[in-house]
């Protein structure tokens, strides 16, 4: 087997995709074009009695039986040279030889065959699929749609744990739903930094959705030989039975947790999210599960990128509601816009913050929790010499004003909104830092020993390094709500400009 030699500083560089080996639970066997064997795990005279090492040169014709390579031939023919991974279910590759099932994809110019002994059949995956989404489709709010999926994922797999993680912009992660059985405690609410779930994992999860840890003591097994005539090593991205990073196996043990899989959420081409499964004995979930779980999370993926679509759409059309609203209110009575309070429920009402400062002329008007009038006027300052023209929003204040570090506890991040033609006169909307508002929902889990690389490699200490990394920063605003903003400022703008015009025409 490749060694690797990865602790907590490069994981971002560990070639998951390479490690040469599988888990246990089953065999592996890679072809040349031609369908002579090139490379097998060390495993395989357990699965196929009189089958050993010297297999490697052998025509697979003198392994399988002639029917058994020709369903694979059209299956491999019908993946027309992608990546993709083609399975067949119960079925015998010798003769007399108990039933198996088999996956198949090509990679690193060989054709990869997995294989693991069948289990009974739980029924009609289609229907299954289909009776699960009906249920999905029967829900309304956001988060009910997240908990329905775990509950559905649980139902379908028997995982003690199941969880909805939802990936941040930056990487950083969240339990949005969860799962589990009695007595197990629960993750939901909690946040991870990008960290745990590296880069390159991340990539992966994107182009291969699903993969399970079958049992987090079982040893791997080597692919012989590890590199081919060229020098390659065997690119197991697609592969079935991949053998993990025995980085994150550290951080399962350190958690309790005997067996894991999870199944990527892609929205809009991106990785928006897990099902994260979680077993406290060890589980290996059949080729067949594993595929109604695929199909699942994708049908899943329309729904939520569906849903996804429509709430911004409303949410578009109530902010250009409230921007009439705005503007209509301020026609009739001028004075409203001297009044922060009314401001801030119309605004906050639409992007969420906790406190508003107005600042008009010099004079300024703050609502909920707001830096000090001295500190408003550094920020001022320190936007009027960025030229910010165009709407403002920063999660750390302190990226445009270092000492506003002193005031992050109540003010982390902002949210300017320009009111006048020269950038003299704002809106601001203030959001408080991050991690005054979400808590550690307690130790869940028993204490346990520790691998090589320390408590680090457990959701505790995840949290607490997440609450380092985000320490001064506030919830970062959206798009959408930044679209949103831009609307209302060219309606502030507008209401500015008449009051100043009407002032002037008074005086004249
Ligand atoms: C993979 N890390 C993962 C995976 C999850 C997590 C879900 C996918 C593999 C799987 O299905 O188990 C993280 N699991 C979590 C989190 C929760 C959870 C956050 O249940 C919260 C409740 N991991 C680290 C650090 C490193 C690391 C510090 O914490 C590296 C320095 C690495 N995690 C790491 C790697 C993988 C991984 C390399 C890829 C595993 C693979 O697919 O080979």
């Amino acid at each position: 087997m490749n060694r690797y030699t990865v602790d907590l500083t490069n994981c971002d560089r560990e070639p998951i995709h390479l490690l040469g080996a599988i888990q246990p639970i089953g065999f592996l066997i890679a072809l040349t074009l031609d369908w002579i064997v090139a490379r097998a795990s060390a495993n395989i005279g357990e699965f196929l009695p009189g089958a050993d090492g010297d297999l490697i040169g052998r025509p697979i014709s003198e392994i399988f039986l002639a029917e058994t390579i020709h369903s694979l031939r059209n299956r491999l023919a019908a993946l027309r040279g992608t990546n993709a991974v083609d399975k067949i279910f119960d079925t015998q590759l010798t003769r007399g030889g108990a039933p198996f099932d088999i996956a198949i994809h090509r990679s690193s110019g060989q054709i990869v065959i997995e294989s693991q002994p069948s289990v009974t059949r739980h029924g009609d995956a289609t229907s299954m699929v289909r009776s699960m989404i009906s249920r999905l489709d029967a829900v309304d709010e956001a988060s009910a749609f997240y908990s329905e999926g775990a509950r559905q994922v649980r139902a379908l797999t028997g995982f003690d744990r199941v969880m909805v993680y939802r990936f941040a912009e930056d990487g950083s992660g969240e339990v949005v739903a969860e799962t589990c059985k009695p007595g197990i405690g629960s993750f939901k609410g909690l946040r991870y930094p990008a960290s745990d779930i590296p880069v390159q994992a991340r990539a992966l999860y994107k182009r291969n959705l699903l993969r399970v840890i079958c049992d987090v003591d079982a040893v791997p097994v080597a692919i012989h030989p590890q590199r081919d005539e060229k020098g390659e090593l065997l690119d197991l991205s697609h592969s079935i039975l991949r053998s993990v990073s025995p980085i994150h196996i550290e951080y399962l043990k350190n958690m309790g947790v005997k067996a894991s899989m999870s199944i990527s959420i892609i929205v809009d081409g991106e990785l928006w999210g897990l099902f994260a499964c979680h077993h406290y004995a060890a589980k290996s979930p059949t080729f067949e599960t594993r595929s109604v779980c695929e199909l699942f999370s994708q049908v899943y993926s329309l729904r939520l990128e569906s849903r996804e679509r429509k709430e911004v759409m409303e949410y578009e059309r109530r902010a250009r509601d409230i921007s009439d609203q705005l503007l209509g209110a301020v026609a009739t009575n001028e004075q409203l816009l001297n009044d922060p309070e009314w401001l801030a429920t119309i605004l906050t009402d639409v992007i969420p913050a906790e406190g508003v400062g107005v600042w008009i002329n010099g004079n300024y008007a703050f609502w909920g929790v707001t830096p000090s009038t001295e500190q408003f006027a550094r920020i001022v300052r320190a936007l009027n010499s960025a030229a910010a023209t165009r709407v403002f929003a920063t999660d750390e204040i302190a990226s445009l004003l270092p000492e506003a570090t002193e005031f992050a506890d109540s003010a982390a991040g902002m949210m300017a909104i320009p009111i006048s033609r020269s950038p003299r006169d704002y809106v601001i909307l203030f959001r408080r830092e991050l991690v005054r508002s979400v808590r550690w929902a307690g130790d869940p889990h028993k204490p346990v020993e520790y691998g090589p690389n320390g408590p680090r490699l457990t959701p505790r200490e995840s949290f607490a390094e997440w609450q380092q990394l985000v320490k001064g920063h506030s919830q970062p605003f959206t798009a959408p709500e930044l679209r949103v903003a831009e609307t209302l400022r060219a309606t502030l703008i507008e209401v500015v400009l008449r009051l100043a015009s009407e002032a002037s025409a008074q005086r004249d």
